[in-house]
């Protein structure tokens, strides 16, 4: 490391020439995380206002549930599928009771989840609705994301996403977001397996669909008999307000995928839940994965959504996602770079007006300098997704870094 360079330059300049370059990282080295709280290598601290995606809800090294993974991990990691371990079976127990389906699939990544919930709607529409071999379609929403692997970019109408990956997947229709009688009309056909959606499209930049739309997208599938997927990876485990994001209309998906922070952040693990006519449609030896239901993995989640519940991570995640849409909402009458304010619990997100020059990228450049960390997506909209342990003193020192920026923007 040459002298005159910092810590966290020497550290970029290391991923810059032996990583892959498949991100623009915010120029900040990270190297302990508590609570709302990071901290960088020179030991600068920062409030963190995107949560590794919402794999942090319940704040980052939650101390319960990184006991339970170090007395977990002096026992037993892993030991695949082909035997039974002592913790799987308490786990499918537990999980299933948590969110009220028959049976669960663990895996590890979000989008392993996405792919698990594809395989079995088609299998499904194969074996129980009686669609012919090989014709069964999925349909999806525009803006989706639920991932990287083909089969995910596939659904996807972003060429940021898709361009230079084909060929894609066959059987996927895009039908567009919040619109139930696109919907209707892509469902109607019956070979269609499933309506896999986000209650919340978060990628696509916290897009919060019409009041009333999960409620007919329950009905119509239902109606047509059609699998109701729940992307609920990024929208899920309190992070809107609630327990998952379909609780704001009381509509229960026939299927339903959970990852990022169903271990609190601390390692991959996803999970789909569905009906045993769902679930077992797949039989041994059709599906599986190395680590998919390790016992480190059940220790941790069980652990991590028990935090949820008994610190009360949805509540507050209301309450402080109200005051910090006030906050924004009072800043945007304040100045003319904010167009719009969007989100709901802590799952929010500003669009910035490109101004002299200025983009979103700089707004977060100066945001990691007044010690609050964030990342524009798609251009001009930045996340606001903190922790769902903030409190309130927290919150508003937040808000008053966000103003103290936004105004001199
Ligand atoms: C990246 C954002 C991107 C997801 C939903 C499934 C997955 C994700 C709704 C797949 C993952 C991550 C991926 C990560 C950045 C982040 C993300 F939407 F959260 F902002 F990319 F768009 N369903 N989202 O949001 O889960 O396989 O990653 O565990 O790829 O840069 P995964």
């Amino acid at each position: 490391m040459v002298e005159s360079m910092t810590k966290s330059a020497y550290l970029i300049e290391l991923e810059e020439n032996f990583g892959a370059h498949n991100y623009h990282p915010i120029p900040v080295v990270l190297e302990r995380g508590e609570g709302v709280y990071v901290w960088d290598v020179e030991g600068k601290r920062y409030y963190d206002f995107l949560s590794a995606y919402s794999a942090v809800n319940q704040g980052h090294c939650h101390p319960r549930i990184i006991n339970a993974l170090t007395a977990q991990a002096q026992r037993l990691t892993l030991t695949s599928r082909a035997f039974y371990n002592a913790l799987l079976g308490e786990y499918e127990k537990f999980i299933t009771e948590y969110f009220g389906y028959d049976r669960v699939l663990p895996m590890n990544t979000g989008v392993e989840g996405g792919e698990t919930a594809l395989k079995l709607a088609r299998r499904w529409a194969y074996d129980v609705k009686g669609v012919p071999e090989n014709k069964a379609k999925i349909v999806f929403a525009e803006g989706n994301f639920w991932g990287r692997t083909l089969a995910a970019i596939s659904s996807s109408n972003d060429p940021s996403s898709y361009k230079g990956f084909g060929p894609y997947m066959p059987g996927y229709e895009l039908v567009p977001y919040n619109d139930l009688t696109a919907l209707e009309k892509a469902i109607s056909d019956p070979n269609t397996a499933a309506f896999m959606v986000e209650p919340i499209q978060g990628e696509a930049g916290v897009n919060v669909p019409a009041e009333g739309y999960l409620k007919g997208v329950r009905d119509l599938c239902t109606k047509y008999n059609v699998l109701f997927i729940a992307d609920e990876v990024q929208t899920g485990l309190c992070r809107t307000g609630k327990l998952l994001a379909c609780d704001h209309e009381e509509v229960k998906p026939d299927v339903l995928i959970l990852g990022k922070a169903l271990s609190g952040g601390v390692l991959p693990v996803s999970a789909v839940l569905a009906s045993h006519e769902v679930m077992l449609t797949i039989h041994p030896g059709e599906h599986g994965s190395t680590y998919g239901g390790n016992p480190l993995a059940c220790a941790v989640a069980m652990e991590a959504l028990k935090v949820l519940k008994e610190e009360d991570m949805a509540g507050n995640a209301e309450r402080m996602g109200i005051l910090l849409r006030e906050g924004l909402n009072q800043l945007a009458k304040e100045t003319d770079c904010i167009t719009l304010v969007r989100g709901k619990g802590l799952l929010n997100a500003i669009i910035i007006k490109e101004k002299n020059g200025k983009t979103a990228w700089d707004v977060c450049l100066t945001l990691a300098e007044h010690g609050l960390l964030a990342k524009p997506t798609h251009g001009d909209i930045i996340r606001f997704a903190p922790p769902l342990c903030i409190n309130e003193e927290q919150l508003k020192a937040c808000i008053q870094i966000i103003r103290d920026v936004i105004l001199k923007f």
